[in-house]
């Protein structure tokens, strides 16, 4: 087979995008067609559930993943989902079906017009090739444009006519191709912050995503230890960058400039390594910093640092950076702050649990190496106050907010990673987002651990509501759902809890399936 398409799959299996995840229209057949069989082909009923998937699997994998959606409505239904992809840097290669050459102009119907614009800003590079022959090469950047530093999604619009092209012989060149990165920081970039950070009275370190996706766990654990310093996890954290239960953890970081601000006071280095300086949320203003504090901030992304309105940053690998500076630090440790101490437990009300009681349980029942993917937004502190988490990639939350990825991703996640457990720990707003991923978790076999938070409320939103003098909003409240109905229809085994002793039950009971999910709905106070 010499078509443009069998190249393709070549050339997707030169990079290892083996599994892709789509939802089919007639423009993205004739791609389809002969679907070779070491490929796995994951259906997503709607397309935010299959970008949620793949997100969950491009993150946990840390490999380049392949999305195949319908032309312009397809792209549409994902740009939600795209959100979270962009601000999370993750690899995915989004390609959508356009209609054949012939009938672009014309605008006949599902011709996708000013493709390369649609999905914009919310992709690193977007791109139609104008002639079936620059397929193959616009695929091959597209992977290396979502895994070079920063990574992030890329769009590819293709004419369903060019598949079937022939080609030819300079397309071979891409099979040979590599593409790497230069060497970390020069080591005397490091060497005087490591001067300072030794130096220091009251050093404070803040983490984000970015370690954890780069591994990065282990040196920043070496830092802290070397220092003596408590870590923060940067503000609207997506992933869990530092061991939960190492004593020098203190937890995340708010949202808000004012209550950062307060968290920072009294220390006189601040080294942030793998996060924005800071990504807010709520609109609490003050001064950024302490009067006098110093913040170093190490990021892999250079769009961040220049956006930041603060700080000395050094652009590099965010773990050549905490390695290079554990190195460089040349200290032999340093006494580990006292551990936080625990939070008190109040007994659960008749009929529903307290989410610091569901997290504490679920803590003890999960095995050690479990991973969470969360979206249930009121719950934050209630969830990291009780949850151990000591590995990487063992949490994932949506990182640009928007709902929509916790159960998706959850299916990706544990497709990735099939030798751990993935729980997910969803609200009973957020899940109605994502909700069809629970058949695509069904189809093929995907034993996540579903776990509906049920607190008949948008929680986060009530949160709000009162900070914005708006708790008068219509629109609060999503009373009235029965999810054990609706995973059932959707083919996943689910039970209702009302305390701790049914909510054992069931975990047990969804622990013991190896090739199955199961739903456990949890009424939960708010
Ligand atoms: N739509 C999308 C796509 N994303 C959003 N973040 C919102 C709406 C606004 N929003 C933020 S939190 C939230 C909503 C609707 C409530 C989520 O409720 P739930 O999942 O039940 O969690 P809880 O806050 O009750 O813990």
């Amino acid at each position: 087979d010499t078509s443009i398409r069998a190249f393709t799959y070549e050339l997707l299996r030169k990079y290892g995008m083996t599994t892709m995840f789509g939802n089919p229209g007639s423009n993205e057949l004739p791609f389809l067609k002969n679907f070779p069989s070491d490929f796995r082909y994951i259906l997503g009923l709607q397309e935010g559930v299959v970008m949620g998937m793949a997100d969950g699997y491009a993150l946990a994998s840390g490999q380049p993943t392949l999305v195949n959606l319908h032309a312009a409505a397809g792209t549409g239904n994902a740009m939600g989902a795209l959100t979270n992809a962009y601000y999370s840097q993750s690899p995915l290669v989004v390609t959508a079906g356009q209609q054949a050459r012939n009938l672009m102009g014309v605008e006949a119907m599902l011709t996708n017009v000013d493709a390369a614009q649609l999905p914009l800003p919310l992709v690193k590079w977007s791109f139609e090739p104008a002639e079936a022959s620059d397929v193959p090469r616009a695929m091959s950047q597209a992977i290396h444009e979502a895994t070079l530093p920063t990574p992030g999604p890329t769009y590819l619009s293709i004419p369903y006519s060019d598949w079937d092209e022939e080609t030819d012989a300079n397309m071979d060149h891409l099979l040979q191709r590599t593409v790497e990165v230069g060497a970390g920081p020069h080591p005397d970039q490091l060497k005087d912050w490591a001067d300072v950070l030794a130096q220091a009275d009251n050093p404070l370190l803040v983490l984000g995503p970015e370690v954890d996706a780069q591994r990065a766990n282990s040196d920043a654990v070496e830092l802290a230890n070397a220092l003596g310093a408590p870590v923060w996890v940067a503000p609207s954290e997506s992933r869990c960058p530092f061991p939960t239960n190492h004593p020098a953890f203190r937890g995340v970081l708010p949202i808000s400039i004012r209550e950062i601000h307060e968290h920072l006071e009294g220390h006189d280095v601040i080294l942030v390594a793998g996060a924005p300086v800071f990504r807010y949320h709520k609109n609490l203003p003050g001064d950024y910093l302490p009067a006098g504090a110093r913040v170093l901030h190490i990021t892999g992304d250079p769009r961040q640092a220049a956006r930041a309105p603060f700080g000395e940053a050094l652009v590099t690998s965010v773990k050549q950076g905490l390695a290079g500076l554990v190195d460089a630090l040349n200290l032999s440790g340093r006494a580990l702050p006292e551990p936080v101490p625990q939070t008190e437990l109040s007994p659960d009300p008749p009929g529903a649990m307290h989410p610091e009681n569901l997290f504490h349980l679920l803590n003890r029942l999960a095995p050690d190496n479990v991973s969470y993917v969360k979206e249930a937004t009121a719950t934050k502190e209630a969830f990291w106050s009780q949850i151990h988490m000591t590995q990487p990639n063992s949490y994932f939350f949506p990182a640009a907010g928007g709902l929509g990825f916790g159960l998706p991703a959850a299916v990706g996640v544990q497709l990735a990673m099939p030798e751990r457990r993935v729980v997910a720990a969803i609200g009973d707003g957020s899940a109605n987002y994502g909700i069809t991923a629970l058949w695509s978790a069904a189809q093929y076999q995907v034993p996540v651990i579903f776990v509906i938070l049920k607190n008949g409320t948008y929680g986060a939103l009530r949160g709000f509501a009162s900070l914005l003098g708006a708790e008068d909003s219509p629109g609060l409240d999503v009373p009235d759902l029965d999810f054990c109905a609706i995973a059932k229809g959707y083919g996943v085994e689910a039970g209702a809890a009302h305390n701790a002793e049914t909510f054992e039950y069931l975990f047990q009971q969804a622990m013991a399936q190896n090739n199955r999910p199961f739903l456990i709905e949890v009424s939960t106070t708010f």
